[in-house]
């Protein structure tokens, strides 16, 4: 079995991709994987990766033809993972708000739990450069889905997780109902459900500084009312 497959979803990043599948590759080593799935892309997302795989041979790259939406690119990303047998599952942000060396943080803790939250809102964590309004929404998202769900865990919204593939087999990820940011807490929610051993690693996210957000109005009305369809379906 491999070790860890890094997934990240893409809609035009190239500018942070050329950042990013570098300093990934040179963190796996030879010991993982790195897919990118791309909602087609039209500024050369492509032609980067495909120039790449020549020399890197565990660098993956899915292309959807129209945009599917976050949670179905990484359910992709997770049938992947499961169909090429690795043991762990990491989500990511292609846009460089996740750090890579905060990766370390989720290897220190790997042998002792099923999943691991990297986490704005533990000791240690920090949020720097974002808005005061999107601190609020995050914050206040992830402490509102935290009440409804009573799931014990701080960073609901927090899209960089690791996941054992196991687990994703046995929550049948393929039943996560939302899409958006709601995605992460379900994912979340359904493990804590199963009773997995989930633990939060401290991170530091900053704020994009190349492209533009996906982000949309849809996606928070979405985790605001699915929360309660969350707590009462799953
Ligand atoms: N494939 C795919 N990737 C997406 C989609 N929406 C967002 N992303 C990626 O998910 C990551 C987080 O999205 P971002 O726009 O930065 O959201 P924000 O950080 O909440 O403002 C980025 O790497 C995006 O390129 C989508 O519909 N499909
Ligand atoms: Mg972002």
């Amino acid at each position: 079995m491999k070790k860890l497959l890094i997934a990240l979803p893409v809609i035009n990043e190239k500018p942070n991709l050329e950042v990013m599948i570098p300093s990934l590759l040179l963190y796996l080593k030879n010991d993982g994987g790195l897919l990118i799935i791309d909602d087609n892309s039209n500024d050369g997302t492509l032609e980067y990766v495909k120039e790449l795989q020549k020399k890197h041979n565990n660098l993956y790259y899915i292309r959807n033809p129209k945009k599917v939406g976050l949670g179905n690119a990484y359910k992709m990303g997770m049938s992947f993972a499961i169909e090429n047998d690795y043991e762990w599952f990491q989500q990511m942000d292609a846009d460089r708000s996740h750090r890579i060396e905060d990766l370390a943080e989720f290897d220190k803790v790997a042998d002792s739990c099923d999943m691991i939250v990297g986490s704005r809102y533990v000791k240690g964590g920090a949020v720097v450069n974002w808005p005061l309004s999107r601190r609020i929404l995050s914050r206040g998202g992830s402490f509102y889905s935290k009440m409804i769900l009573w799931c014990p865990v701080n960073d609901l919204t927090g899209g960089f997780n690791r996941t054992k593939t196991s687990v994703l087999k046995n929550i049948n990820y393929k039943d996560i109902m939302t899409t958006g940011y709601a995605f992460q807490i379900e994912l979340k929610y359904r493990t804590h459900k199963k009773g997995f051993r989930i633990k939060e690693v401290p991170i530091t996210f900053s704020d994009r500084m190349l492209g533009k957000t996906k982000m949309s109005k849809a996606i928070i009305l979405e985790a605001i009312w699915k929360v309660w369809w969350l707590r009462f379906k799953v």
